[in-house]
């Protein structure tokens, strides 16, 4: 049954932009920083008793909890229907080694909100209406990121994904056992069951919400990525006796790499997005000649056609410039740029300004789980301004009344989902 204007009007009332905040601090303490941030990362113990917390806060909602392969986590509001397809919202609770208390949390807690705003406004809705956890978006500790959501909408990926070595030697299998032991029994969900209908609470992560004064951004879709491992071989030797000419360096041979490959990004127009964010020497010791590096490349653009050129030519500029080491470029994950669904972003806009929050279009530099969930069904995103646009970073802020905005937002719009 179709939910009506005053009803929708009821729901996103009985968002609590105390209880959210609340929430956000709360989460904030698993993992916490001495500079006022979280190192969360993915299913480490501060992760796990973040997830336990969720699930207790579930149980006090009266809804089920459910996990699947990878170790998704789905709370559960029943509908009328129970053979209903779901709606559902949701983000991570992982974070970026050096991360904050909102990039991935606020995406899951406004969904936590929305289940009290609906009991608070007294909403029975046809369909079930679910909030996600997501194993793994960050990707820091295993790779690649956004890898719950791939596994679910992805299955064929789950044993590749299994077996994904943290950078701390853990193998993730063996860290998802750990918190289903610490977590105790709880119901088994498959993979790529079907949603009717899926957005995202996010902080935008850029400046562009703060500069133009909106609250809400209407997510447009998510610009496409190249994700790559490069792997540099060289020898190692006595740092004080080989002679230079006969050094195989790989440190030598990977900053030319890196600096070569900056140089080729460069692009007038600025659409480009490049980073060497993780660069590791091996053995690492001052004396001796390094015979191994491996660094990570994050490359972005929204321009097809440009990321694919770009793209085709980082292996041969590696190879172009090994020098004397072997280089090995693999690629690890790629996806397209993403639109959201018109459908959704028109029921966002409309929940904004129900809301009295004004909003604008934007496209997402950032990738999220949302772009995955495109597979499935119709899916945005709600984007809300964060300070000076700073993200993954311990520095990351933003205000109680942005956070409730969003949650309003994500609440009707679930809620006229589900029906
Ligand atoms: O890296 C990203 O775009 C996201 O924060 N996972
Ligand atoms: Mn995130
Ligand atoms: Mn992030």
């Amino acid at each position: 049954m179709a939910l009506t204007e005053a009803d929708l009007a009821r729901i996103a009332a009985a968002v609590d932009e105390d209880r959210l905040w609340r929430m956000h601090m709360e989460m904030a303490k698993f993992g916490a920083t001495a500079k006022g941030g979280v190192c969360r990362e993915c299913l480490t113990d501060e992760d796990n008793q973040a997830r336990k917390l969720l699930i207790q806060w579930a149980h006090e909602l009266r809804c089920t909890v459910a996990v699947d392969a990878i170790g998704n986590m789905f709370i559960r509001r029943p509908g009328t229907d129970p053979d209903a397809v779901p709606v559902a919202t949701g983000s991570h609770l992982d974070s970026q080694p050096t991360g904050g208390k909102f990039d991935g949390a606020f995406g899951v807690l406004a969904g936590i909100e929305m289940l009290h705003a609906l009991d608070a406004a007294e909403i029975t809705t046809t369909r079930p209406v679910e909030v996600i956890n997501f194993t793994n978006e960050e990707g820091g500790r295993f790779q690649p990121g956004v890898m719950g959501s791939q596994v679910y909408t992805r299955p064929e990926e789950l044993e590749r994904m299994l077996s994904a070595v943290g950078a701390d030697g853990v193998i993730l299998r063996d860290a998802l056992a750990a918190f289903r032991a610490m977590a105790g029994p709880m119901e088994d969900r498959a993979l790529n069951l079907p949603y009717a209908g899926f957005v995202e609470a996010h902080i935008e992560q850029a400046p562009m919400l703060e500069e133009t004064g909106n609250t809400i951004g209407v997510v447009t879709g998510i610009q496409g990525s190249r994700k790559y491992q490069v792997t540099v071989t060289g020898e190692e030797a006595h740092s004080g006796t080989m002679p230079m000419r006969r050094r195989k360096d790989a440190v030598l041979a990977a900053s030319t790499m890196v600096v070569g490959l900056h140089r080729m990004m460069e692009d007038p127009a600025d659409l480009t997005r490049f980073n060497v964010g993780r660069f590791q020497a091996y053995p690492g010791a001052p004396s001796v000649v390094p015979g191994q590096v491996r660094f990570a490349i994050d490359f972005r653009c929204p321009d097809d056609a440009l990321r694919e050129g770009l793209g085709g030519q980082i292996a041969g500029l590696c190879q172009a410039l090994a020098g004397p080491c072997d280089v090995q470029v693999d690629e690890i994950q790629r996806s397209e740029t993403t639109p959201f669904d018109p459908g959704v972003m028109a029921m966002i806009r409309k929940a904004a300004s129900r809301a009295d929050a004004p909003s604008m279009d934007l496209l997402s530099g950032a990738g999220h789980d949302a772009r995955n969930m495109t597979k499935l069904c119709p899916t945005g995103m709600v984007f809300v301004p964060c300070k000076d646009g700073v993200s993954h970073n311990e520095a990351e802020s933003a205000t109680a009344a942005d956070l409730a905005a969003g949650a309003r937002v994500v609440a009707q719009v679930v809620a006229e989902m589900a029906g």
